[in-house]
């Protein structure tokens, strides 16, 4: 079979460990003449037993080819692509897919060399509720967190290897950067789609070899595979001097799918050094990666397993002590996807930390995720908060009962969440927390219920976003089933509307969404739950907040004054919870600062909030019109 140019460019080959036999019918026998992966001249294919070829559509619904050209899929092979690869790569799998490339004599990667020049490239993220625009008006920052897989992966290169890192959040990238390189590796998640492929593609066309990996190349590495030379699925934390090797020295592969999950215990301390660090408004380390639960929609438990994996508590505070001795004293991520997961190791390291921080005079404001079981264990929230953690992101999702039990949420069933959430606050943890709509249980009562919720539990930075099915969940893998997935979906990221056929109607859904939305972010309801979110958190001694030397200080308070106080359409929200603050907080340190911080986020929420709901109200509009002009259509069709 001859294949379109476009459709081309990378062979999978699959050598299923166990029983070889079992997949050795040919899945797509091709001969290949494509002109556009491997340079102008077209090359034959020897094609291996079992071969898939990969020309997967975009999100867009369009085939690319990796020169850019695209052309329409067939839908009917796209899925069956879709699939077989998708069972191939996914973690865990029984599958144990070793991908070779057999382009040309030797492989078609020349070696680069022992002193391999690598730019780390971090790419833009679309603006959204996580991008804090509003407040980089206001406070000298330019971007929000650190790229801690990109350091990770730093860390684990040979040591004669130069690298830079570019963070694409304030950083622009000239070709003379990436003509510098030997090699361009990238990291991202899928939201950051868009600037991933516009630098994989760039660095191509300035002939400079590519690497991704990270969540987005762990989740979709069909996509990704179009785009860049080496595409690395899964944690490479033990195996990345074998890759480097590779290389190194010529052998290296288009895909490398590392099923194994490392030990954790053993990765190096991040290279924080690459970092332009006062550029930052927060530092990131990671304790555990994994989960232990089952939440239907989720990729973390697909990508980084269920079980718990932590490192050493010293291991974590050398990396306190490595972020302490460039300079850094102000809050710190812990980004466990799970940070209770092993509640243990989260207790011994809360410990120690304690240790750590009354021995520097609690230098670094510290903030994580976890389940909302946290509720159930008061020691270890007392440890958290001896540590100096402030506060904590829970995924609450719904509150509808019936939705959490669609989703396999079940932790979240076992007391009322709200109860749990003010335990939480009463002991000494702010809260903030995301919820999720679009479940097939929800009805059309569910925009009040979040919205009534929220405020309830007086949580300020609520994230609502919709219900998406991220590639390798069970819930992506039952749309599928179900005929409902949309291949011409854009979605990247939970503020996009879902990738999949919903039962409440779409505009039912935009609509509801953009209540909430509205109604959470209005100015005055946005101040008050943060007045009663402070009311209900009760900070306890050791919680100190970080520093702000007194210029810079001054400098946030004359511009917040000026664009929020005086310029902006809610001041006088503004104006009652600074009064507020001042008149009742003035010497609680940590309610002043986390109180002066939500004063400030209103900058970001409530211009963020009114931005996506006139988007929302102009595709209300646009779906209103074509259904108009449906109908108008059928009644001409009907009077002929
Ligand atoms: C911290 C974090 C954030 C931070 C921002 C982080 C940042 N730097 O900007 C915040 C809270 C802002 C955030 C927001 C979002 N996030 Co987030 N976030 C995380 C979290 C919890 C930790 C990231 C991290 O630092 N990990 C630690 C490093 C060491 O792990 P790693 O990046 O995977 O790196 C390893 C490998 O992947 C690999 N690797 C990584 N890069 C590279 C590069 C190369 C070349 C190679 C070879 C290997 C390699 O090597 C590393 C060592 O093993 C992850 C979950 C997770 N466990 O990673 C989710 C996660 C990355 N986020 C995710 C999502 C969906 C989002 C949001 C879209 C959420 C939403 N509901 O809208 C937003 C989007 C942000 C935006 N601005 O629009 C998803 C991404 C899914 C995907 N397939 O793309 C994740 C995986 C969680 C999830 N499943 O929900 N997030
Ligand atoms: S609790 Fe959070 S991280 Fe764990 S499976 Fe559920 S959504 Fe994923």
């Amino acid at each position: 079979m001859r294949v379109s140019p476009f459709c081309c460019p990378v062979r999978l080959e699959i050598f299923y460990r166990r029983y070889p036999l079992s997949l050795s019918t040919s899945i797509f026998n091709t001969k290949c003449y494509s002109p556009c992966f491997y340079g102008p001249t077209p090359r034959r294919w020897k094609a291996p037993s079992a071969n898939i070829q990969v020309g997967l559509p975009f999100r867009d619904g369009w085939v690319y080819g990796a020169c850019g050209g695209k052309q329409r899929p067939n839908p009917a092979q796209s899925s069956a692509r879709l699939e077989v690869i998708h069972k191939l790569t996914k973690p865990g799998s029984r599958f144990v897919p070793q991908i070779t490339d057999r382009v040309g004599q030797g492989g078609p990667f020349p070696p680069l060399g022992p002193s391999v020049k690598a730019l780390l490239i971090w790419p833009r993220f679309p603006a959204s509720f996580w991008s804090f625009e509003g407040i980089l008006d206001i406070v000298p920052i330019e971007t929000d967190q650190p790229p801690l897989g990109l350091l990770t992966v730093a860390a684990l290169c040979p040591k004669n290897w130069t690298l830079r890192l570019i963070d694409r959040g304030f950083e622009e990238l000239q070709d003379a950067d990436i003509l510098w390189a030997d090699l361009v590796m990238v990291s991202g998640m899928r939201v950051q789609k868009e600037d991933i492929q516009e630098t994989l593609i760039r660095a191509r066309e300035l002939g400079r070899r590519t690497m991704i990996g990270g969540p987005f190349a762990s989740s979709e590495p069909e996509l990704l595979l179009q785009f860049a030379d080496h595409v690395v699925v899964g944690e490479p934390d033990e195996v990345f001097p074998e890759i480097a090797a590779d290389i190194e020295r010529g052998s290296a592969k288009s895909l490398y799918v590392v099923t194994e999950k490392p030990d954790v215990s053993k990765s190096p301390l991040p290279r924080f050094d690459l970092l332009k660090i006062e550029k930052y408004a927060s530092m990131a380390v990671q304790f555990s990666r994994g989960c232990p639960f089952q939440c239907e929609f989720c990729d973390i438990i697909t990508i980084y397993g269920r079980k718990p994996r932590t490192k050493s508590p010293a291991q974590l505070i050398a990396e306190l002590n490595a972020l302490y001795e460039l300079g850094w004293r102000e809050q710190v991520f812990i980004v466990d996807d799970n940070f209770i997961g092993n509640h243990k190791r989260a207790f011994e390291l809360s410990l120690e930390l304690r240790q750590w921080q009354e021995s520097r005079g609690y230098p670094m404001l510290l903030y994580t995720e976890a389940s909302v079981d946290l509720a159930q264990k008061p020691e270890l929230i007392k440890a958290m908060v001896d540590a100096n953690f402030f506060y904590v992101f829970i995924g609450i999702e719904s509150p509808s009962p019936t939705s959490l039990t669609e989703a396999k949420k079940y932790q979240n069933l076992r007391r009322d969440p709200l109860e749990s959430i003010r335990f939480i606050q009463s002991e000494g943890l702010w809260v903030t927390a995301g919820f999720i709509v679009g479940f097939d249980s929800d009805t059309e009562e569910i925009f009040d219920l979040q919205a009534e919720f929220i405020e309830a539990a007086a949580i300020p930075w609520a994230m609502v976003g919709f219900l998406q099915a991220p590639p390798t969940t069970p819930l992506f893998d039952r749309m599928m089933n179900e005929g409902r997935l949309l291949m011409e979906s854009t979605a990247t990221s939970n503020f996009d509307p879902p990738n999949f056929e919903t039962l409440l109607p779409l505009p039912v859904l935009l609509k509801g969404f953009r209540k909430v939305l509205a109604s959470i972010y209005a100015p005055s309801a946005f101040y008050e739950r943060s007045y009663r979110s402070l009311l209900q958190w009760k900070a306890r001694k050791p919680q100190k907040a970080s520093k702000i030397p007194f210029v810079p200080l001054m400098g946030i308070v004359i511009r917040s004054i000026l664009h929020q106080g005086i310029r902006s359409s809610y001041r006088k929200s503004y104006w009652k919870f600074l009064w507020r603050l001042l008149s009742r907080w003035p010497f609680n340190g940590a309610k002043f600062s986390l109180g002066f911080a939500m004063l400030l986020s209103g900058h970001h929420f409530i211009r963020y909030a009114n931005t996506v709901v006139d988007d929302l109200d102009c595709e209300l509009e646009r779906i209103r019109t074509e259904e108009l002009a449906a109908d108008l259509r059928r009644e001409t069709a009907a009077a002929l």
